[in-house]
């Protein structure tokens, strides 16, 4: 097919988002234009249904607001005044500022930041690595999602794709910890829903009502952060009570014997103290989860944002184990599927081509580093954005905002749109939409390969992510053949065939089908532990975590991490209560800052993405803030009232939204609307901590304090 038949014709498309469901789309041309997006009826986990946001995604091809050609800034930063150049003269530019800086400071002066605006192999995370690897760039440490839950689940259990997300049909117990699975990971519904139209009990631990836990037999409301006082207090009741699976425990794991001893402080009236739940229903629940096997949890991004977040998570791995839940399909704790992908990160990310001694800076300190707080040596002078907005998606706004409105700071964004971000840049690329590239797509939430095919032209002068790279490249001299690697090259180079989950799949086989099932035991055998077989050093999972000694971890390459413990202490080596920093029920901030806030994912947008489309906009309404009933009152404040949202850290306005959608004490604010349309220009990241949360350097949204006042 010519992508511009006049005929009506039909592309195998794969939806680019940071979404556990990636799905498989079919995107409908004709002329040389898309008419349409539908989700592909074949595939096993998209299942003929695609989300509010991808099913129009025509509408962001055709956007009014695309950028489509490289722009200048003319106008002061912020403002968003540009006008069009020529490519040549937006990478000469870029490369003469960057000579020029690299001459003067070295090439640590130039800082990339990018995250997962698209997930394919080719154009997504590790796209630019090797290009500023080899410049010598300051490293940006990327771990905004799931890195610190990463960092405790490989830690207890290794990088095992642990259980099909399929197989939950047979489970008989399921818990959704932290997880909004109607909005964020809805694709995996249907196989919940079959558990339960099976008989299983599903229960959701969450502070919010959501879509998902008014299907719930129990939805259980802890104070935010405080998740794991009920993890281990589950723990003590299955010990305590002699719920424990024995014969799995002495047979598949490390340390149960000092774990017996260390568990008798977390009572479930201390569970009870600290999480607000009551230490009856605890108990009830241990003795639910313990019984009913096999059992599963799907834990959420979410359960990562509080101080304990990595701890959290130690536990509920632990948790699984002591009641034996890997014994049989449909049992056990999910995270990532993403590990049974047998990726090529090191050739994607080249790490060889780091310089030794080179700065590493992680992404929450933009704003602080921008801003000259982090006396760094030499200083940030340019800044290159692609796949993110930081300026929304990044906590301390204010301070970021003012960092980026340095007048000698050189920053170039490249973007669909000229978002937050883009509006402070120098010069603003224009990127290709997914329909306008080839991908290849892992996914986090399923075990099918997925190709994207491109099913258009580019429009106007917007190139792809890897394109973009190549024209860097040579534009600064680069003349290793690597750097010239066609899309093709670097799609085949992404993956290792040969590897046995992708025995019989090949990229003619993905161009026909579009997707293909890694080759994997089918769901109703995935039972990976049944006989331990954890890929951890023991081959145990390890309540008692031998990486936590000496700290030897190291996230994943492709993060470019190093996996400092915040503080420098060692990590606890076995499963430990860390209170939330800021929003348990006792804090030295409280009195100043009465209330806990969250920061969830909005359901009509991804990220910050989309809250610029009219439809998703008019979905989404504007941005709210949902305080309970006595929250409210006490602070004269009524539904659909304007009110200040505030901490030391900033403010933003909101709508006021009242009632029982979250717990007394805690306020939640969707996040990802732009700060350019919001009111007063700011948005819930202006009050969120650049604190990391305890492993993996993770962010900790969920552990911030704040106060709400009448406008
Ligand atoms: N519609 C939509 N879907 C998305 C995204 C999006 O922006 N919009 N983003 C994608 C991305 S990048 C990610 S990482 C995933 C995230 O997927 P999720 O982790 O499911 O998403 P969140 O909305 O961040 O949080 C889920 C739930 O956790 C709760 N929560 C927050 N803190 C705590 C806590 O301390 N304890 C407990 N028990 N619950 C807590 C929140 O109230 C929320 O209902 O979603 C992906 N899918
Ligand atoms: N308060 C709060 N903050 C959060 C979170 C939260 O729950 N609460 N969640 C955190 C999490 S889990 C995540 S994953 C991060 C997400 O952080 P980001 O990955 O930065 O998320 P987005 O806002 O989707 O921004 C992606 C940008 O990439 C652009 N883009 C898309 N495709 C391409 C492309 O092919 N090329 C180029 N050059 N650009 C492209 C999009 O237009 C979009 O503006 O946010 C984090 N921040
Ligand atoms: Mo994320």
């Amino acid at each position: 097919m010519s992508p511009n038949s006049s005929e009506q014709s039909t592309v195998l498309g794969a939806c680019p988002h940071d979404c556990p469901d990636t799905c498989s789309m079919r995107v409908s041309v004709k002329d040389g234009r898309v008419t349409g997006v539908q989700a592909n009826p074949d595939h096993p986990f998209t299942r003929g249904r695609l989300c509010n946001k991808t099913s129009h995604y025509e509408e962001r091809v055709y956007h009014p607001d695309r950028v489509l050609h490289p722009l200048r800034r003319v106008g002061p930063k912020g403002a968003g005044e540009f006008e069009q150049i020529s490519w040549d003269e937006a990478l000469s530019t870029i490369a003469e500022r960057w000579k020029s800086i690299i001459e003067e400071d070295g090439p640590s002066a130039i800082l990339p930041y990018s995250y997962l605006g698209t997930q394919g192999m080719v154009n997504g995370l590790t796209v630019g690595d090797p290009f500023f690897n080899q410049l010598g760039a300051t490293i940006s440490e990327r771990t905004f999602c799931d890195s610190g839950a990463s960092t405790a689940f490989v830690m207890s259990m290794g990088p095992t794709p642990s259980m099909d997300p399929e197989s939950f049909v047979h489970s008989k117990f399921i818990i959704l910890w932290a997880c909004n699975m109607l909005s964020t990971n809805a694709h995996m519904w249907p196989f919940v829903d079959q558990a339960r139209k099976n008989g299983a009990k599903l229960v959701v631990i969450d502070p919010a009502k959501t879509q998902v836990s008014g299907f719930a037999d129990q939805h259980i409301r802890p104070r935010p952060g405080s998740d794991g006082a009920l993890a281990l207090a589950m723990m003590h009741v299955i010990i305590n009570e002699g719920l424990v699976d024995q014969d799995y425990v002495n047979q598949h794991t490390v340390g149960y014997e000092e774990l017996v001893p260390h568990i008798a402080q977390y009572t479930p009236e201390f569970a009870q103290a600290e999480t607000g739940i009551d230490a009856e229903v605890i108990r009830t629940l241990a003795r639910e989860y313990a019984a009913s096997q096999p059992a599963a949890i799907r834990i959420g991004v979410a359960i990562e944002r509080s101080a304990g977040g990595g701890q959290l998570v130690r536990a509920l791995a632990s948790l699984s184990a002591l009641v034996g839940a890997w014994r049989q399909p449909g049992g056990g704790l999910l995270q990532l599927t993403l590990w049974a992908f047998p990726a090529n990160w090191e050739k994607l990310h080249r790490a060889d081509l780091i310089k030794p001694g080179t700065r590493v800076l992680n992404q929450w300190k933009l704003g602080a580093a921008l801003c000259g707080e982090l006396d760094l040596d030499p200083p940030i002078r340019s800044l290159f954005v692609y796949n993110s907005n930081p300026l929304v998606v990044a906590p301390n706004q204010l301070r970021l905002k003012e960092g980026l409105a340095r007048e000698d700071l050189f920053t170039v964004v490249s973007e669909h749109f000229l978002t937050d971000s883009a509006r402070y840049a120098d010069i603003v690329l224009p990127a290709t939409t997914q329909v306008e590239q080839l991908d290849l797509m892992f996914s986090w939430g399923h075990f099918y390969l997925t190709l994207n095919q491109p099913s258009i032209e580019p429009r106007g002068e917007a190139v792809s992510n890897a394109e973009l790279f190549r024209r860097l490249a040579k534009t600064m001299g680069f003349t290793d053949a690597f750097f010239q690697r066609s899309d093709e090259q670097i799609l085949k180079d992404s993956m290792d065939w040969n590897h046995p989950a992708l025995q019989g799949i090949t990229v003619e086989l993905l161009k026909k089908q579009g997707y293909a099932r890694l080759n994997l035991p089918p769901a109703d055998q995935f039972a990976p532990h049944a006989q331990g077989n954890f890929p951890t050093p023991s081959g145990k999972l390890e309540i008692k975590a031998s990486m936590a000694a000496g700290g030897n971890f190291v996230l994943p390459t492709f993060r470019q991490g190093s996996n400092d413990h915040q503080d420098g202490s060692p990590v606890p080596a076995l499963p430990t209560y860390v209170a939330p920093r800021e929003s348990g029920f006792d804090n030295p901030g409280q009195q100043s800052y009465p209330l806990a806030m969250m920061s969830p994912k909005s359901h009509a947008f991804l990220n910050s993405t989309y809250a610029n489309h009219p439809r998703q906009t008019s979905n989404e309404g504007e941005q709210k803030i949902i305080l309970h009933p006595i929250d409210a009152e006490s602070r004269g404040i009524a539904s659909n009232d304007i009110v200040r949202v505030f901490n030391d850290r900033g403010s933003f306005e909101a709508v006021a939204r009242i009632g029982d959608k979250t717990i007394q004490g805690v306020v939640i604010a969707p996040m990802g609307h732009w700060v350019a349309s919001s009111k007063a220009q700011a948005t819930p990241a202006a009050l969120n901590p650049t604190a990391f949360a305890d492993l993996g350097c993770a962010p900790s949204f969920s552990d911030n304090r704040v106060e709400v006042g009448k406008v």
